[in-house]
């Protein structure tokens, strides 16, 4: 079958039919020029859904809080999208979330919509393809987008931090010490979630988190952190909240999923961020450094990429075995690259000359 066009899976996708959307978001997916077509179309219709991450500990609860959570925006008259991000083990058919009975009663709701990610690869490119995932959901009128990602390490803590919202998920019983801590998620959290709080250990968890945001969480220095942090340090000239401003502090939630209990109140703090988000000063700030981060992240991808391609085939090795026998410094190394790559690389065609 022939690929259909972007114009026609956009319009189609837009429309609301499912089959157009799934496609999209395979497009998107496999990257290259037909997901920069079919994303250029859609970013003007993108901005309104909220994004929520949901991270924790392997265990912790994750996927069962995202139903859980997907049930009650359903109540609440919210299109839901599940965007399952899992850096280790590729999913397969309908082993969606890690645990198909506990979706199943989901998945005929056509308000619902869940998508699994493999991760196809690099582990660097995947905070980029959650967030363009998330823009399709978001372009085709999902209001509440989930993403549920293992905080295990500093890329799952980077696809966290696509989300608007980051919820980290904490347990009783994983250690003597939270989890999350050690794998370096906590600061990232806006609001933490002490899970299967049915299990002994639970007010436990819950005052090492306590006694862990209030002995200097960085939220208590910085409202921004996880947005913010988007910019290096010396990118960032001062705080982006305003300074009499109060700063966002990380709430604690205790829930039951498989009880559906506290699912409220943790949509309720959800929502507050949400609005303080929307209501802060820092508002455009924290937009503006978003969109910078990518846009530089996006620079810097291309132009790499462009340079490698204008390299001849052994360059690259010539000048590791260089940097290697110590014939040649490594940046040096690069400079030599670089003038090889504007040697070698291909003039513009004459239509792509301005
Ligand atoms: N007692 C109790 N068990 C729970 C609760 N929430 C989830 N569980 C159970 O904990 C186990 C793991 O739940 P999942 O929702 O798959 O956890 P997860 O964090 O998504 O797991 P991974 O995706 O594998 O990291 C399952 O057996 C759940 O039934 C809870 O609130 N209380
Ligand atoms: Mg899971």
């Amino acid at each position: 079958m022939p690929e259909r066009s972007a114009d026609a899976l956009v319009a189609d996708a837009l429309s609301g039919n499912r089959r157009a959307l799934s496609r999209l978001l395979s497009r998107v997916e496999d990257g290259g020029q037909p997901a920069c077509d079919v994303l250029a179309q859609l970013y003007r219709h993108t901005g309104s859904a909220h994004w929520i991450g949901i991270t924790g500990a392997p265990g912790t609860g994750k996927s069962s809080l995202v139903a859980a959570l997907a049930r009650a925006y359903r109540a609440q008259g919210e299109r839901v999208a599940i965007l399952a991000v899992d850096p280790s083990s590729p999913y397969t058919g309908g082993a969606i979330l890690g645990d198909r009975i506990r979706m199943a009663d989901l998945s005929g709701d056509p308000g619902i919509f869940i998508r699994s990610m493999a991760t196809r690869g690099a582990l660097g490119g995947l905070a980029d393809t959650t967030r363009d995932l998330a823009r399709v959901f978001d372009a085709c009128g999902f209001g509440i987008v989930l993403i549920e990602t293992v905080g295990a390490g500093q890329n799952e803590v980077a696809v966290a931090q696509v989300a608007h919202t980051v919820v980290v998920v904490e347990a009783p019983g994983l250690g003597d010490d939270v989890q999350a801590i050690k794998a370096g998620i906590l600061e990232t959290a806006d609001i933490l979630v002490v899970n299967k709080s049915d299990l002994p250990g639970a007010a436990n968890t819950v005052r090492a988190l306590r006694t862990t945001i209030d002995t200097g969480h960085p939220a208590l220095k910085t409202s921004w952190r996880h947005h913010g942090q988007l910019l290096t340090a010396e990118e960032t000239p001062a705080p982006a909240h305003a300074p009499d401003e109060p700063a966002w502090v990380p709430m604690i939630v205790q829930t039951v999923a498989t009880a559906h209990e506290g699912i409220d109140a943790l949509t309720g703090h959800i929502h507050a961020h949400q609005s303080f988000l929307k209501n802060s000063q820092s508002h455009g700030t924290i937009e503006r450094a978003r969109i910078h981060t990518e846009l530089l992240d996006k620079l810097r991808d291309r132009l790499l990429d462009r340079l490698l391609n204008a390299l001849p085939a052994s360059a690259l090795d010539d000048a590791i075995d260089r940097v290697a026998n110590r014939e040649a410094d490594p940046m040096t190394a690069v400079t030599t690259l670089i003038e090889q790559s504007s040697r070698t690389a291909a003039p513009p065609r004459p239509e792509s000359v301005l």
